[in-house]
């Protein structure tokens, strides 16, 4: 297909080379110009529909989606958590090239580029009705979005093949005959046809209509996105009180956070700014404290649905510290944060609800349809499962699950910390693959023991002498009983910890050492309460989570 429409581009030197050259370039420049007002026009209808039916969105999700796990945790790993920014360019990229490919095919021939855009918006299309959300209507702006990518492309490839004016008619030619192959030069731009004979390039008036299309995609893509702002929830999230919960969060110990008195060691909160985050949504899900609900479905005697007043208004509300870990974290990794939380005790909920006995699983589900297999004992029996709505003190961010989300403590956030939870379904692992499970992670997350070195940094030279090893280990539910370091090939040393605030959370470790000039290798490890001892076993986040010790080579100068 590429190599017969290349053949079709007339190549400069040929007999119409003289008037056409330069023509590709700028059908390369309509093509992109066309696909901006495709996309702009798209951005506007989606402000009216809602923002995941934008193509840019609705393709990204869907790669998201259909992406091979490796593929993915390899974008995680090299994006971090910048893997959805990644991912919106990644998708602008290939719409770019495209488009260049559409305006250079469209220049030959009008049909061909109006069916490659059509062909582009079916794709926006099919993969926003599809969704996990997806709705009939999330179709339109796809729709009307190629609909006026076709218009521009033909408006801007018409002045690269005007129709040559005829000479003034001679007095005694046919005037009727001037006409019709006016005519025909006319519907031949219209409809494309190769034959062009006598075709010239009108750069002015390319030159005007590229900047009244670059000016129509900017203003609608721009205000489609301001518009879009309406579904924002940050007002609504903002002008949340939260209650004050019946049991509040045991005091800290005197001396709890290790942090300010070590530079580079994390502190033991982190903030929801800084708190990691991951999830396969590229638009957040913004649902209204207003129109919230969670459903509670499957395996219970009697379910019932919540409001968000119906669990604000609770009197057995918690506060509880607890740390959060995503199971692709790689030995040392960063994706593990503490916070704050105040939520209902997730066992009197499914309690009330008359959870039968048959359920081995809660499948979880999110306002975008992203489902989360929580074993249901867990759910049960684990002290501080809880259904959390703040964080450090706020409502909780939108991107981290506004306004209602899942914790188990010890299980890994992907079998147990469902976002933006809208439903409940008691089930069993039998009968249904979570999300994650059916790309093959294992379905039941236990968290590995894990400590890591947060100071000195990793081959930044530093001046020799006393200075402090420091960092964080964490098992949660289990606690962390002691962390060794080893220099080199020196014995391990035992660390000193941050006081036990509760089994839930990280501890903090230091061991201040005296180091000589020259690089040497740190490695730590970690025990728990119930006395095991970290592996030194490697092991891949995929499928069930990294394991082995974290080793890094430091200099001293
Ligand atoms: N709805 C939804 N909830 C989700 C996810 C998701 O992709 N969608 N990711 C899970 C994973 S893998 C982790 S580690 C935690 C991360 O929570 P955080 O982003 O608040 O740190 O959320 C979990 N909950
Ligand atoms: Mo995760």
């Amino acid at each position: 297909m590429t190599t017969s429409v290349h053949a079709m581009v007339p190549t400069p030197g040929s007999s119409r080379g003289g008037r056409g050259r330069g023509r590709r370039p700028l059908a390369a420049l309509a093509g992109l110009l066309a696909a901006a007002v495709a996309l702009g026009a798209a951005e506007l209808v989606a402000a009216l529909v809602g923002p995941a039916s934008s193509p840019v969105i609705a393709v990204g999700d869907k790669a998201i989606t259909l992406t091979p796990e490796p593929v993915k945790a390899f974008a995680i790993r090299t994006f971090g958590e910048n893997d959805k920014i990644a991912l919106v360019v990644g998708t602008l990229a290939v719409i770019a090239v495209y488009a260049v490919v559409v305006g250079l095919v469209g220049l030959r021939s009008r049909r061909l580029g109006a069916l490659g855009i059509a062909l582009f918006g079916l794709v926006g299309a099919v993969a926003a009705i599809t969704g996990p959300a997806g709705a009939p209507l999330d179709a339109l702006p796809s729709l009307v979005g190629a609909a006026a990518g076709v218009a521009a492309l033909f408006a801007l490839l018409a002045p690269l093949t005007a129709p040559v004016r005829s000479p003034a008619p001679v007095p005694s030619a046919d005037p009727a005959g001037h006409a019709d192959e006016r005519t025909v030069d006319r519907l031949r731009e219209v409809l494309g046809s190769g034959d062009r004979k006598g075709a010239a390039l009108d750069r002015r008036r390319f030159v005007l209509t590229s900047g009244m299309a670059l000016g129509a995609a900017v203003v609608t893509g721009g205000g489609g996105r301001l518009l879009q702002r309406r579904f924002d929830v940050a007002g609504d999230r903002a002008a949340l009180r939260l209650p004050t919960p019946s049991s509040a969060a045991p005091a800290l110990p005197a001396g709890a956070d290790l942090a300010p008195g070590i530079d580079g060691l994390t502190p033991l909160f982190t903030s929801n700014r800084e708190f990691y985050r991951v999830d396969t949504a590229i638009s957040v899900p913004r649902i209204r404290p207003a129109d919230y609900r969670l459903e509670m479905a499957g395996m219970f005697d009697s379910p019932r649905s919540y409001t968000l007043a119906d669990l604000f208004e609770r009197d057995d509300l918690v506060e509880r510290d607890i740390t959060l870990t995503c199971v692709s974290n790689e030995v040392g990794g960063g994706l593990a944060g503490t916070a704050r939380w105040i939520g209902i005790p997730l066992a009197a909920v499914l309690r009330e609800n008359g959870i039968r006995a048959g359920s081995d699983q809660l499948l979880c589900r999110s306002e975008d349809g992203m489902t989360i297999g929580a074993p249901t004992r867990s759910a049960l029996q684990v002290d501080d499962a809880m259904l959390a709505f703040g964080m450090n003190g706020e409502p909780l961010p939108v991107e981290h699950g506004f306004p209602v989300r899942m914790l188990i403590p010890g299980l890994y956030g992907y079998v147990s910390a469902c976002k933006w939870l809208v439903r409940i379904e008691a089930t069993t692992f039998d009968a249904v693959d979570a999300y994650w499970v059916q790309r093959d992670w294992a379905a039941e997350g236990p968290i590995k023991i894990a400590s890591r070195i947060d100071t000195p940094a990793p081959l930044r030279e530093f001046p020799a002498g006393r200075r402090a090893i420091a960092g964080v280990a964490w098992a949660q539910t289990r606690g962390i009983a002691t962390v060794e370091v080893r220099v080199d090939d020196e014995d391990w040393a035992e660390a000193r910890l941050s006081p036990e605030v509760d089994a839930d959370l990280w501890r903090q470790w230091v061991l201040p050492y005296d180091f000589t000039p020259g690089r040497h290798s740190l490695t730590v490890r970690a025990t728990t309460v119930d006395g095991e001892v970290q592996t030194e076993a490697r092991a891949t986040p995929f499928p069930a989570g990294s394991s082995g010790w974290h080793t890094i080579q430091v200099v001293a100068a």
